[in-house]
């Protein structure tokens, strides 16, 4: 098959298709019992991540199982970051970077590198992958957006009040600049990467843009986004996800994406009005209403096709990452119900 006439890919033109394509964030991971099997034998995630045979076999395990339209590379948008010279730890806790950068000596010492040369398990993992793939999958690469990345990097981890990023933003935004610059510069080098190597399509990843307000958005996120999108142009059609992000919506609408993925707080018929054919919109079913019964997903997400009617230009998915104590019974309901409902 060409690969620009899978569904998703028409889906992302805003053809009018016969059905919505359908994937799911986080749709690897520890709530699939043969994930659970590979991490085991592999000894660990970043183990995973490095050995192309075991990144291949998780990202194609959703897709043998339910049968998602796209498949997502295994890894994790902290890869690169380590791949720049930071030291990357992830156990039980999650992901920690034990040495951040917090000022201007260690963001002049942050690389920016060649992708081929420093991560090659990533090209290989996705041609193992589109290898083992059904021909009418679609395969995406993915990265972290600037922002979201530099806030792992000032923080050394995870946050809830990102106080480090905070200060350096607004007392000392040359700093702050210079890392944002190299961050974006490694984003575009990345996934021109993955899109030499076989992807189809890209994700970018703003988990935590949304903490911030719409004019703080604006002046310390959006432009180094705006500069990755671009850097992409012609490329590969561009996805952008922005977590909990509905007070910059038209922010992202225009950003000139071809996909905006949105959360499950945003009316997705609101947003279609909204992106007035500028861009496909993903999303947005609530992660953690696959919690409900089998029956119960199935009844919303066709709740949610009836909401969208048919308007071409809709990708289904979630409007973030699957949970890791989901039952793969609601993600396959997820997945049928989806399957089944012609426009
Ligand atoms: O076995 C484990 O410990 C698994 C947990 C896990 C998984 C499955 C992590 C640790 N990363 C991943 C893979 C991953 N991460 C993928 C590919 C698989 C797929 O989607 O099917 C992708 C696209 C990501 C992206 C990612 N990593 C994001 C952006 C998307 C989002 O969910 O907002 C973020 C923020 C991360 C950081 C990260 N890595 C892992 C965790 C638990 C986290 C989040 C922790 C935090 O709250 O900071």
């Amino acid at each position: 098959m060409n690969p620009q006439d899978r569904l998703l890919m028409r889906a992302l033109r805003r053809e009018t298709t016969e059905r919505a394509p359908v994937w799911l964030m986080r749709q690897a991971g520890r709530y699939l019992p043969e994930y659970r099997a590979v991490r085991k034998e592999a000894g660990g995630f970043m183990e995973m991540i490095r050995e192309p045979r075991y990144a291949a076999e998780v990202t194609i395990q959703p897709i043998r199982r339910f049968g998602m339209d796209a498949a997502i590379l295994f890894s994790d948008i902290l890869v690169p970051l380590e791949a720049m010279g930071m030291k990357l730890i992830f156990d039980d806790h999650g992901p920690s970077l034990p040495v951040p950068v917090r000022d201007r000596a260690a963001i002049d010492a942050l690389r920016v590198v060649d992708p081929a040369a420093t991560m090659p398990f990533v090209g290989e993992a996705l041609k193992l992958t589109r290898a083992g793939l059904p021909d009418e999958t679609a395969l995406l690469g993915f990265c972290g957006a600037p922002f979201t990345l530099a806030s792992y990097a000032i923080e050394g981890g995870t946050s809830k009040q990102f106080s480090y990023i905070r200060k350096m933003m607004y007392l000392d935004f040359a700093s702050f600049s210079v890392l944002m610059d190299k961050l974006a510069e490694e984003v575009i080098a990345h996934m021109r990467y993955q899109v030499a190597s076989g992807a189809d399509a890209v994700v970018l990843f703003d988990t935590w843009a949304g903490s911030l307000t719409r004019a703080d958005y604006q002046r310390y996120a959006a432009p180094w986004t705006k500069r990755v999108v671009d850097g992409l142009a012609g490329v590969a059609p561009r996805v952008i996800f922005a977590g909990e992000s509905g007070h910059f919506l038209d922010d992202l609408l225009a950003m000139g994406a071809e996909g905006v993925a949105l959360d499950h707080r945003t009316s997705l018929a609101a947003a279609f009005d909204r992106a007035a054919g500028r861009c496909a919109l993903q999303g947005n079913f609530d992660p953690a209403a696959l919690f409900a019964s089998p029956q119960e997903v199935h009844r919303r997400t066709h709740a949610l096709l009836d909401e969208v009617a048919g308007r071409p230009g809709h990708v289904l998915n979630l409007g973030h990452g699957v949970f890791k104590d989901t039952d793969p019974e609601s993600v396959g309901a997820f997945v049928r119900a989806a399957r089944e409902r012609a426009r």
